[in-house]
């Protein structure tokens, strides 16, 4: 361990609260030498504080590590993907992460980490908050590159395909109704909230429904890995994939695509969601976004960031999310969706995605160490494109919704 490295970074995060007046009373700031790191960084009297309004900026005063790339797993395997290969050997303890993923996982030389938030919107949401908000972090010049497997389209995907989206759209704030129950000329059991109808933009809306991120960055991500070799998949895989109309992208090889995922924390299959839910996806983006994925957790962590962003804590601009594929969303022709479903042996694609992930990201992060000074520490991949959420909550105006 470079200890003399852990130890520079430590006097100067002291120094820093020292000469920070609302840290000036922090009770103890507190490294273990062992390999998982555990600071403690307490404000003890911002209750005395004779301000109405206490502003604290976390995330940098005191910050003990600034991670170039921060890889974003939400599950073992994925995570397993990049902290083996990577050797991201050194855990550090950060508070409310999630309990079964308590630690961030660093290199050597605390350039590259990961962290793993759990499955679903709620753990993602949680743990990337918690991360944004912790004072052992300075994330305001980090990439974040979103590492996780999904359903996807076999319209425009394959097993084992490495998707990129500009739009990541979350797909359960709708009303439903069980389809035994709706009238026979509805297509599904979707509605949209504030309308009796689907396909009609929602007249209300939470702000989670849609976020755009930086086409610019997500482009160069692509191009630097576009000749990596991908993984085929098994040979089962690759037999599975023959059963679909040839016409579709599911029955050739898998590629890296530029479209568009979709958050539920419903793990759904089956044509008649992927109709309700693709429909969802082209409404509420005004027709800009085009469904390819499937998965929990995109917008939760996408809300995360952009509540950290819109307080300097990390910069929207440098995420880029990347979602594999491990199943596909609907049956072929011939084969009812439960079947499909609950026959593993069917749904087998996970270990090609978990792969194809880690080989199209290793580019991309390569890119970013290697070029930093030139490209990267200021991001000369400036988005074109609006980016942020549906309340323009970072400024600059949304192409889509009323
Ligand atoms: C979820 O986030 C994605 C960005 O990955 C965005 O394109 C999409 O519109 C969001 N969906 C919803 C329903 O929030
Ligand atoms: C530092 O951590 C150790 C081990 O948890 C604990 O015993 C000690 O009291 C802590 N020191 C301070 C100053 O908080
Ligand atoms: C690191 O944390 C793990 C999990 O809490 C614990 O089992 C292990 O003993 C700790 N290692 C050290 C060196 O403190
Ligand atoms: C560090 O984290 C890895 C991956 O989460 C885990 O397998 C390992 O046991 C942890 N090491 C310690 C010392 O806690
Ligand atoms: C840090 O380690 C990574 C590999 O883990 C290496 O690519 C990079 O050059 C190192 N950076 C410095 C500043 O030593
Ligand atoms: C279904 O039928 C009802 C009653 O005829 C009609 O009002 C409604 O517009 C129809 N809905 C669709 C989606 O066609
Ligand atoms: C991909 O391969 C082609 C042909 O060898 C080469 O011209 C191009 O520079 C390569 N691109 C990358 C990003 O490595
Ligand atoms: C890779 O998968 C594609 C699509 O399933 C198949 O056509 C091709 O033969 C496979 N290649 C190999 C080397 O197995
Ligand atoms: C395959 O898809 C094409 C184009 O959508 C369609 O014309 C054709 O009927 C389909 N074939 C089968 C066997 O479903
Ligand atoms: C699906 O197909 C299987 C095998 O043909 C059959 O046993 C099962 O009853 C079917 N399920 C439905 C819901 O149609
Ligand atoms: C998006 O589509 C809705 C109708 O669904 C329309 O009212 C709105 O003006 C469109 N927004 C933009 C930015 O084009």
């Amino acid at each position: 361990m470079k200890l003399d490295l852990l130890l520079s970074a430590l006097c100067a995060s002291t120094a820093l609260v020292a000469a920070n007046p609302l840290l000036r009373r922090a009770s103890s700031s507190n490294v273990s030498t062992s390999t998982n790191y555990t600071q403690t960084a307490t404000i003890t009297d911002a209750a005395s504080a004779t301000d109405t309004v206490l502003t604290v900026s976390q995330g940098r005063f005191g910050a003990l590590f600034k991670p170039k790339v921060l890889v974003i797993n939400m599950f073992t395997p994925e995570q397993n993907a990049w902290v083996n290969n990577l050797d991201l050997k050194y855990n550090i303890s950060v508070p409310m992460l999630s309990p079964e993923y308590p630690f961030v996982h660093s290199n050597s030389n605390y350039t590259i980490m990961s962290v793993t938030t759990g499955e679903g919107e709620i753990n993602a949401a949680s743990t990337i908050t918690a991360l944004a908000l912790s004072p052992l972090f300075d994330l305001t010049d980090t990439y974040f590159i979103v590492s996780g497997i999904a359903g996807g389209s076999p319209d425009l995907t394959t097993i084992g395909s490495v998707t990129y989206p500009k739009y990541g759209v979350q797909v359960g704030l709708q009303y439903e109704i069980d389809s035994r129950e709706i009238p026979a000329n509805w297509s599904y059991g979707y509605v949209n909230f504030k309308t009796s109808q689907t396909n009609v933009y929602p007249g209300t809306i939470y702000g989670t429904e849609i976020f755009e991120l930086n086409e610019a960055l997500r482009d160069r991500a692509m191009q630097v890995a576009s000749n990596v070799t991908l993984n085929n998949g098994t040979s089962g895989n690759v037999a599975f994939r023959q059963k679909y109309n040839t016409s579709m992208a599911v029955t050739g090889s898998p590629k890296l695509v530029a479209c568009d995922t979709a958050t539920s924390d419903v793990y759904w299959s089956g044509a008649i969601l992927e109709k309700a839910f693709s429909d969802y996806v082209t409404t509420v983006s005004n027709s800009s976004a085009t469904y390819c994925s499937t998965q929990q957790e995109d917008n939760a962590t996408l809300e995360a960031f952009l509540r950290a962003a819109k307080h300097g804590l990390v910069d929207y601009a440098r995420i880029v999310v990347m979602r594999g594929i491990s199943d596909i969303d609907r049956a072929p022709p011939g084969m009812n969706a439960t079947t499909f479903f609950f026959s593993k042996s069917l749904q087998g694609g996970s270990s090609s995605a978990y792969a194809n992930l880690y080989a199209a990201g290793l580019p991309f992060v390569q890119d970013i160490l290697g070029n930093w000074d030139t490209l990267y520490a200021e991001n000369q991949f400036t988005p074109k494109n609006y980016i942020g959420d549906y309340f323009n909550t970072l400024g600059g105006v949304r192409d889509f919704g009323l």
